[in-house]
């Protein structure tokens, strides 16, 4: 979906600049964009070999976002929103990867990037207060600035399963996926996992394969998207409404505005009009099901009829009473493990090519050279197709070896991410996370949730420019008190019931903590403003008196 071939540029050994910013998808792009119009110099780095971050690496079948597409967009350029036609109401990952690459050509960013480049590690010198970083390139950048745009779910996960080594047929990852597709015709497929990705991917796979394996272990709840095109009338009302919208949007719990969340809890509502109310949205599609009353993820009860509401719809779209049952989720409550947004995903049970394998009952013990073995049965296939996740919010910071004046943040990190408003972390002066754990991130909108990411780390480092301050970080009370505050926040909502990657617990030896922050999109917006406001209350920001002795202090 390139629009334009690029060369990649090549850094010398040794550089200095203002900034260095790691990763090149929608944070990234903008984090340059932004930098480079204060007048600073910048560099990026991304490990993929062009831009798009998530949509570069998710090429799988079914790839699609299941925000509007309309607002999983940036709003800082009128111009830009303006002449971008989106085509559908859920956009596929080509048209989104297409957008993206718009942007890299319409505002020029990419000269500013070295693709094929992994950021492998970066070291603060507290004497000149400069972050080196060093790449697999070995090129070593030294900058005041250090900006990881490294994603929320850009580390995929393959389980460590017994045997892999040995299987002879092909393997992927849907988060690592070909960029010349995979031709499944009159292949037999296995798929092991089943949250948003293998729900998205598997009835493509199965309308393409000759026979697919779905192995489950969990099985999830998912909402009809609903999708369509877009229509002409449609757009030029959005068009015409967008600055509406957008400010809805930021001032949202999820950061969407066609997104409603009700704050009206379920009880407000008599018995029998309940059930007319979960139809109504449920047939407008997609996962502001989660929405429909104000306390779907903070009461038991509430949770429990939407739960009953979708065993039913299981129920009458599943023809096989064996495997309907298999696919009704009952452990764990509606939406503590991300909500899926399908396309015929359960009536893909229905056809003849698919099998549904529980491996939760019988655990899958190794893959062989032909397929793979649960603890009961041997299962033969040609391809395997890994939907098994991502080492989430983490797991791009921890592969890089970060090292403040005090220690790494892999050692921090060793009971579970701290950072104040997910933006920083204390012992790691100058450098800025965007959607760091700790903020609202993956429970929104990403697209509300960077933008406004970069422009308060944009705003931030003006600030330091204008006023020579050196160094900013955290004041240790105030991460504490942050931290303490997403916890608790976590633990007033049914949140924690679910063993979900937002809580690592899909990553073997992950330490169990709520990562990102619940308390809505608006609400931590007023947070970061007023910290800003009140002279980044919180931060320790200083001047060191050596560095500065040009500047007017
Ligand atoms: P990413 O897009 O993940 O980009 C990070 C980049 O950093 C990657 O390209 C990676 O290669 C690079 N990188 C990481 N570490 C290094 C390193 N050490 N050195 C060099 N480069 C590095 N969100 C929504 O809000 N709505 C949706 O509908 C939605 N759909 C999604 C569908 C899928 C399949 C997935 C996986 C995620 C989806 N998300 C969605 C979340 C999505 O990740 C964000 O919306 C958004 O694209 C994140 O952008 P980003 O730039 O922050 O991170
Ligand atoms: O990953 P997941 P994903 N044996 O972690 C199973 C975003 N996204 O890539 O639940 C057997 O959700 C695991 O089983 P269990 C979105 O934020 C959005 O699908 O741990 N199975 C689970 O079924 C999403 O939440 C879209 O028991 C194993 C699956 O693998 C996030 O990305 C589309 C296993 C992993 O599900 C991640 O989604 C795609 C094992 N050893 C992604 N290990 C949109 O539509 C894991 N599994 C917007």
């Amino acid at each position: 979906m390139k629009t334009k071939m690029h060369k990649p540029q090549t850094t010398s050994i040794e550089k200095k600049v203002d900034a260095v910013v790691v990763g090149a998808g929608f944070s990234g792009l903008y984090m340059i964009y932004k930098l480079r119009k204060m007048g600073l110099s910048v560099i990026g780095f991304e490990a993929g070999d062009d831009v798009g971050g998530t949509w570069y690496w998710n090429r799988y079948p079914g790839a699609r976002c299941d925000a509007d597409s309309v607002e999983y967009s940036y709003s800082f350029s009128e111009d830009l929103q303006q002449e971008w036609n989106w085509t559908e109401r859920f956009a596929t990952q080509p048209e989104i990867l297409k957008y993206i690459n718009h942007v890299a050509d319409r505002f020029d960013l990419r000269k500013e990037f070295q693709f094929n480049t992994r950021v492998t590690s970066t070291h603060f010198n507290e004497d000149r207060n400069q972050w080196k970083t060093v790449t697999d390139k070995s090129q070593r950048i030294t900058s005041k600035y250090c900006i990881m745009a490294t994603g929320c779910l850009s580390t995929w996960s393959i389980p460590k399963f017994k045997g892999l080594e040995n299987f002879k047929g092909e393997t992927y990852h849907t988060g690592n996926w070909p960029h010349d597709g995979v031709d499944f015709s009159g292949k037999k497929v296995g798929i092991i996992g089943t949250g948003s990705s293998g729900i998205q991917s598997i009835p493509v796979i199965a309308k393409e394969a000759k026979e697919l394996l779905v192995f489950q272990r969990t099985p999830n709840f998912t909402v009809p998207a609903k999708n369509a095109q877009l229509t002409e009338a449609y757009k030029k009302e959005v068009k015409e409404t967008y600055a509406e919208i957008r400010d809805k949007a930021r001032k949202s719990a999820a950061g969407g505005s066609t997104v409603n969340f009700s704050p009206t809890p379920m009880n407000e509502y008599l018995e029998d009009e309940r059930t007319s109310k979960m139809q109504d949205v449920w047939d407008l599609g997609g996962a502001q099901f989660l929405g429909v009353f104000g306390d779907v993820l903070t009461s038991q009860e509430t949770n429990d009829v939407l739960v009953q509401f979708v065993h039913e719809k299981i129920k009458q779209t599943v023809i096989d009473p064996e495997t309907a049952k298999l696919l009704t989720p009952k452990d764990y409550p509606l939406g503590t493990k991300r909500i899926c947004v399908d396309t015929d995903y359960w009536e893909t049970f229905n056809r003849d090519n698919v099998t549904l394998i529980d491996v939760k009952a019988a655990p899958i013990e190794e893959v062989t050279s032909t397929g793979l073995k649960t603890n009961s049965e041997s299962y033969d296939f040609d391809i395997l197709v890994f939907a098994t996740g991502f080492d989430a919010m983490t797991g791009a910071l921890s592969k890089i070896d970060i090292q403040g004046p005090n220690g790494s943040l892999k050692e921090k990190w060793t009971a579970g991410p701290r950072m104040y408003l997910g933006l920083m972390a204390t012992g790691f002066p100058n450098l800025f996370t965007i959607t760091g754990p700790g903020s609202p991130s993956v429970l929104s909108n990403m697209m509300t949730s960077i933008e406004q990411h970069v422009e308060w780390i944009a705003d931030c480092i003006t600030h330091m420019e204008e006023d020579n301050f050196e160094k900013i970080e955290p004041q240790q009370q105030a991460e504490d008190a942050w931290v303490h505050h997403v916890n608790d926040v976590a633990h007033q909502t049914l949140y924690v019931k679910g063993n979900s990657w937002y809580l690592g617990a899909n990553i073997p030896g992950k330490p169990r903590v709520f990562m990102p922050y619940v308390g809505g999109v608006g609400n931590y917006r007023i947070k970061c403003d007023e910290v800003a406001a009140n002279g980044y209350e919180g931060f320790e920001l200083s001047r060191n008196m050596s560095l500065t002795k040009n500047k007017a202090v």
